[in-house]
Parts: C-alpha cells; sequence; structure tokens
C-alpha cells in the first residue's frame, strides 16, 4: 500500500448534502485525570509463543509497529489458549498430568517453552512494553501455575506487569473446564482464583495479579475488585474484563453500520466501572477485545471503519475512567477453536479459517511475509494521540450527526480527537474554549477512500489550517480528525 498517495475519493457516488453544523464548547477547568502513556495496547493468544520468531528481539518490522502504538504499551499474553497451555520446564520436557483435557476450545494443549519466553523479554525490551502473562486456569492445576508463574517472573524480570489467571472464567461452564459446570459461579471462582493465586505467592512472593479478565459479566468485575484486594492484598494491583462489540461474523447485525452506530453496552460497562472503581483504587484495563469475535468479520473488522470504531471506542473508554485497551490480535498462525454460531453451534472449522486470517488483527502478518499494519492500527494511533494528556469536559452540540469529541491537556496545549462516523453527514465544526481564544498548531485528518477501504488509510496533513481559529472545520463522514490547539 502507498501512503503517500493520496486515496481516490468515491463520494461522489452519492449524493452530496450540506455538511451538519456542530458546535464544540470545551472547558479548560476542572482538568480531569491524566491517560496513561500506554493507553493503547495490544493482546495475543499465549499460544503464539509457540510460533518461532514472532515475539523475538530480531523482529524489528514487529518492534517497530508496536513502537508506533506506544513507547510503553501492554501486550497482554492470554486468550482462550491460555487455559490450554503448559509449562514446558521439566528436564525430559514431558508434559505434566493436565486436570482436565482440551475441551471445545481447543483440540490440542500448547507447550511453552523457556527459550520462547526469553525471547519475549527480548522483545518487549526493544518495544519499552510490558507483559501481561495468563496463568492456564481452565486445565491447569494451581502447582503448574505456581511452577509457570516463578519461571516466567523470573525471565520477564521488570518486563512483567502482572499475572492473569484464567481467561473469561464467567463463561467457563459453557467451556466446559474442569469441573466448572452449571454451579460454576463468581464466588465459586473467587475462591478457586484465591487458592491458585496463593499457588503462586509460595513459590513467586514478589507476584502482582490483574483480574478478573471477563468476557461479559461486569458482575464478576465487582465481586473480583471487592474480594480479591481483601484475600491477596497488596498483590492486587489492577482490574481487566474483555469486549467485543459485535460477533458471532454470520450473525446478520454484525455489519459496518452497527459498529459505528455506538453500543449501549459501553455505557452501561462504564458506569458499573464507575460504581466500584473509585473505591479501588485500582486501574482498569480492557485487556483483550475487538470488533467481531471468533476472528472477526471480513469486510468489517478489517476495513477503515474498525479504525474509526477503535478510535472512538478507546476514548470513550479512557473518558469514563478505563486506564488502557488492549486489541486481541495476531495469531494466524495459530489453530484453535471455540465458540459458536449464531445457531448456538460450535463451528471449530469456520473459527480456524477466521483465525488464519485474523480479520481484526490491528497488525497482520508472520515473520516470514512481513508485517502490515490494518486500517484499526491507524485507529489506536489516533486514540493515542490522547495519551498523557488531561481530560477536560466537552460539550457538543452534533448537528444530528455520529460526532463525537474527546479533549486532553498537555501543559499549554489542547488534543482534539474528533471521530465522524457518520456515514451519510460530513460535518463543519466550531470550536470554543472557556480559557479564551485557541489557534490551531497541528491538524491531521485520518481518512480512507471509503469506510470499507482495506488499505489505503493514512493520515493527512493540513498545514493551511495552522495559525487559524478553529472555526468551520471539515470534518469527513467515516473520517477522524486530530487538532492540537494553543
Ligand atoms: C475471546 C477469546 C479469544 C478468542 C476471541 C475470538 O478470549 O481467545 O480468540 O474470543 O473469538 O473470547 O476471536
Amino acid at each position: 500500500q502507498d501512503l503517500t498517495k493520496p486515496p481516490k475519493q468515491t463520494r461522489a457516488a452519492t449524493k452530496p448534502s450540506r455538511p451538519a453544523l456542530a458546535r464544540l464548547a470545551i472547558r479548560e477547568e476542572p482538568v480531569g485525570r491524566t491517560l496513561p502513556s500506554g493507553l493503547c495496547g495490544l493482546s495475543l493468544e499465549t499460544a503464539v509463543l509457540t510460533a518461532p520468531g514472532v515475539l523475538d528481539p530480531r523482529n524489528h518490522e514487529l518492534i517497530e509497529l508496536h513502537k508506533g502504538i506506544s513507547r510503553n504499551g501492554l501486550l497482554r499474553l492470554g486468550g482462550n489458549t491460555s487455559d490450554v497451555s503448559w509449562w514446558q520446564g521439566r528436564p525430559d520436557g514431558s508434559q505434566p498430568a493436565m486436570r482436565h483435557s482440551p475441551t471445545t476450545l481447543s483440540r490440542r494443549f500448547f507447550a511453552l517453552q523457556p527459550e520462547r519466553v526469553r525471547a519475549l523479554r527480548g522483545f518487549v525490551d526493544e518495544t519499552g512494553w510490558r507483559v501481561i502473562w495468563g496463568l492456564n486456569f481452565g486445565t491447569g492445576t494451581p502447582e503448574q501455575a505456581a511452577e509457570e508463574a516463578a519461571a516466567v517472573h523470573a525471565i520477564l524480570g521488570p518486563a512483567l506487569l502482572a499475572f492473569q489467571i484464567g481467561n473469561e472464567p464467567d463463561l467457563f461452564n459453557r467451556y466446559g473446564h474442569a469441573m466448572r459446570g452449571a454451579d460454576w459461579s463468581s464466588s465459586r471462582y473467587v475462591d478457586e482464583w484465591t487458592s491458585f493465586a496463593r499457588s503462586v505467592l509460595t513459590v513467586c512472593p514478589q507476584a502482582r495479579f490483574w483480574g478478573p479478565d471477563t468476557a461479559i459479566n461486569d458482575d464478576w468485575i465487582t465481586r473480583f475488585a471487592l474480594e480479591a484486594p481483601k484475600r491477596l492484598g497488596a498483590h492486587i494491583t489492577g482490574l481487566s474484563g474483555h469486549y467485543y462489540a459485535e460477533g458471532p461474523p454470520d450473525a446478520p447485525e454484525s455489519t459496518i453500520e452497527h459498529l459505528l452506530a455506538g453500543d449501549p453496552r459501553v455505557e452501561r460497562r462504564l458506569a458499573d466501572l464507575q460504581a466500584v472503581l473509585p473505591a479501588t483504587g485500582l486501574p482498569f484495563v480492557m485487556t483483550e477485545g475487538n470488533s467481531c469475535y471468533l476472528g472477526g468479520k471480513p469486510g468489517v473488522s478489517d476495513s477503515f471503519a474498525s479504525a474509526l470504531w477503535g478510535a472512538d471506542y478507546v476514548a470513550r473508554m479512557a473518558s469514563g475512567g478505563c486506564d488502557g485497551v488492549c486489541f486481541h490480535g495476531g495469531a494466524a498462525e495459530v489453530e484453535h477453536a471455540n465458540g459458536e454460531n449464531s445457531q448456538g453451534a460450535h463451528t471449530a472449522a469456520e473459527h480456524v479459517r477466521a483465525k488464519s486470517g485474523a480479520f481484526y488483527s490491528p497488525i497482520a502478518g508472520t515473520p516470514e511475509t512481513g508485517y502490515t499494519a490494518r486500517p484499526l492500527y491507524y485507529g489506536l494511533q489516533a486514540a493515542a494521540s490522547l495519551a498523557n494528556t488531561s481530560l477536560l469536559p466537552c460539550a457538543l452540540e452534533t448537528g444530528g450527526a455520529n460526532l463525537t469529541a474527546y479533549a486532553g491537556r498537555h501543559d499549554a496545549e489542547i488534543t482534539l480527537l474528533l471521530v465522524n462516523r457518520d456515514l451519510q453527514n460530513d460535518v463543519r465544526l466550531d470550536i470554543a474554549c472557556s480559557g479564551g481564544p485557541r489557534r490551531i498548531m497541528s491538524d491531521r485528518q485520518l481518512i480512507a477512500s471509503s469506510v470499507h477501504a482495506l488499505n489505503g488509510v493514512h493520515f493527512r496533513d493540513m498545514p493551511a489550517l495552522a495559525g487559524q481559529a478553529p472555526s468551520g472545520l471539515a470534518v469527513p463522514r467515516a473520517s477522524i480528525l486530530l487538532l492540537t490547539l494553543r
């Protein structure tokens, strides 16, 4: 893809209409919390560690792509394959007796070799990122978790932020993981989780834990947030959950229009978090998620729409109190199967097919093919421009368009992220700041030839606007505008 050429505009095909007139009022006081520098992160299947050369200090292309998102982001290793992985630490390399056979998640177990974790250490040291490591809670034992944790802790050293124990434990009764049947509940989970964590602490007394890494049940997050610190005290250093905007891929509503319309579940989740987070004093990160589960939907998850969705999603979560979002991806080479189609049937083959495309991954490729940034990647870069800023209250009159605005201040500068997810309406925007008139320092658009574009997504600088007052700004339909004001 040639990022130097502007994309061909296909908009002429649609009827020209008057732009929606929008107005944004930014209050410069009170200044909200400062967003972490690692606001945008990535998440990978644990099983990616079985592929040589991926998370490796010699994988320069992948390292640079990570640095292009953040200089100190969060790389979460987990997913369903973390619950079917085992630590290959015995002198003879043999597999310990697992607590349960792989069930609907995978047809096999994945062996984790110490040398791959050493390569991971080299990789994250190059990127400046830190790791959240998921231990096997699904099919492993507390003793196995302890052995793996001690080894991983020793190898990763300061690059290890925390362990998680179990991926999406609120769905374990669906997967049929060891003895988690119909009576599986958040209280049973917290009890079992505690015995795993205590087992880890006997061999790794400095271990830190995040959790609960749940899929959909926010009441499990609340329970974990209240209970786990009571039991493990300062060893609990963060809270986590997952979110997929759509899915499965074959559901009729897994569309671009639906993705961009906004999701009331996000608002509900933020409200649930607000009720519990302040009292815990712990950071909260969406450690996994993406546009559409089961590997994403082609034409949606890999299109420019995913960039518009992803940028808005990160900023919305951040402005609601979330400290970071890790987008799931990679793992094109990982064979694993889970989940159901819209009829509730397991579709292992479909999932494997989806996985080989890994449609939602912000970064596509393998060490052999090389790597490319997918449209979503640019959406993360756009959202990451709010990192290290302190959020300012915004009052937005959208003029009827599906426009969102987020403002963050850093010293004397205000960074603005404006996301026009509207597929029909261009926007003309006037901005007023409570502290007095401000001028545009820089102005970049994230655009593509159409919301369906699979490549050609690029930032376009608009130097002509520098020094101007922020009024009458064009925010075309399906585009992002990034401004700095001074
Ligand atoms: C999530 C799992 C992850 C899968 C993803 C998907 O945690 O391992 O890869 O779904 O279905 O629920 O794409």
